[in-house]
């Protein structure tokens, strides 16, 4: 049965308010907030899947994305206290965290000279001695070592912090950074915009307009930028949907966002252990909610280190078409959070065959989403036997 279908197949057999909406979303006109929260509310998870994956398959068709990169993390030394964090130490307990020094992050770097990298992702604690100056030198060193790894670096959380200190305004500090070397941004930071939950998960951090001021800024300097959501905690669907809209209408006027990354919240070891994990099955359904709504997101990504291997395929089918990296990589921040991937690393190889066991189309790309291999035709024998791909 073709999408189309299977779309209209369902759509004959859910409510009228459900029915509306789906048809606008086949029309590829854009729903309402209030619309959003009907989806939520109502909409079953095969009404969603179904009508997510006719959207996937009308920007992306059978297309998978992913890259190869590797991440720093510089430190885990923060001066915020995020409730969700169980990643950070305080800068008074910071015996117990790790600081990297300049020379640190270049081996780390140079151990991936030859290898077919094309990004490295900087992102770690707001340490307060790691400063704009330190970091724009250590933009300058990578650069020099490898000017074609695109580095894409620091959330909007620890660059509010970084230019405070340094008393330059978003632009200027933007701008600085752009010249030493930056050449786009992640997504972190963002967690839930409203303040009724922002009060009580991140209190102390960079507040929604900051971020959004933050990725404006990187915008008009011509950097590309993500956007995540923290989901799945104390937040109500309407705090999910007033992320979004915020998210969008941002999209609508700077055309900057890349990606949108739902990060689903684990709860070991932080201070809302307390906190129940969201089903699969809500997982799924926001997945599919947010490729729904986020029309002018050409991505839509799921970040396989938090799900699972397993879950970050099922996302596959609810709107998703990205999965991120091979990330190769000491990455903590999920590990620590209770994750199932312990040591967050997939050969291209596992990336490729993981795509494929779904029936999708796996894509190498650069960070910009610039093609650089499609394996819909490489025979995964071949690929597990060519030593550049593991
Ligand atoms: O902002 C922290 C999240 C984010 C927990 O842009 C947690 O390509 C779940 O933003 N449970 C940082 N999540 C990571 C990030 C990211 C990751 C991958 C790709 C990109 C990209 C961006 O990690 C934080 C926070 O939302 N986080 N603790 C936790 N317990
Ligand atoms: Fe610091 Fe980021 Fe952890 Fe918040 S989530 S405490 S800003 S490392």
């Amino acid at each position: 049965m073709s999408t189309i279908t299977q779309v209209a197949a369902i759509l004959k057999t859910t409510d009228k308010e459900l029915e509306r909406i789906g048809e606008k979303i086949l029309a590829e006109e854009r729903i309402t907030a209030e619309e959003g929260l009907t989806l939520f509310e109502k909409g079953t998870l095969s009404y969603l899947g179904a009508l997510a994956n006719h959207v996937r398959e009308r920007r992306h068709g059978n297309k998978t994305y992913f890259n190869r990169n590797f991440h720093i993390e510089p430190t885990n030394v923060c001066v915020f206290t995020c409730q969700f964090c169980s990643y950070s130490r305080l800068y008074a307990h910071r015996d117990e965290g790790w600081e990297l020094s300049q020379q640190q992050m270049m081996d780390i770097v140079k151990g991936y000279d030859g290898k077919p990298v094309t990004e490295v992702h900087i992102v770690g604690g707001v340490h307060p001695k790691m400063n704009l100056e330190f970091f724009t030198e250590l933009l300058g060193k990578i650069k020099t070592h490898r000017p074609d790894l695109h580095i894409k670096g620091f959330t909007a959380v620890e660059l509010d912090y970084m230019f405070r200190k340094a008393k330059l305004t978003v632009e200027e500090g933007m701008k600085k950074l752009h010249a030493a070397g930056l050449d786009s941004m992640p997504g972190g930071g963002a967690e839930i915009f409203h303040p009724d939950v922002r009060n009580v998960i991140c209190a102390d951090k960079v507040d929604a307009e900051g971020w959004l001021k933050i990725h404006e800024a990187a915008h008009r300097e011509g950097m590309h930028t993500n956007a995540t959501m923290l989901y799945g905690h104390i937040e109500t669907y309407a705090h999910r949907i007033d992320h979004m809209q915020r998210l969008r209408d941002l999209q609508d006027r700077t055309g900057g966002f890349n990606t949108f990354i739902p990060l689903k919240f684990r709860n070991k070891d932080n201070d809302m252990s307390h906190v129940t994990e969201s089903s699969i099955i809500e997982d799924m359904k926001l997945y599919a909610v947010a490729r729904l709504y986020m029309d002018n997101f050409p991505h839509l990504k799921a970040y396989w280190p938090m799900l699972g291997r397993q879950n970050a395929q099922l996302t596959l089918s609810f709107g998703v078409n990205d999965l991120d990296g091979t990330i190769d990589d000491t990455t903590k921040i999920y590990s620590m959070a209770g994750s199932e991937e312990q040591t967050p690393s997939l050969t291209t190889a596992q990336l490729v065959s993981l795509i494929k066991q779904v029936g999708r189309e796996p894509v190498e790309r650069d960070t910009l989403y610039n093609e650089i291999k499609n394996y819909k035709d490489v025979d995964l024998n071949a690929i597990s036997q060519d030593p550049s791909l593991n």
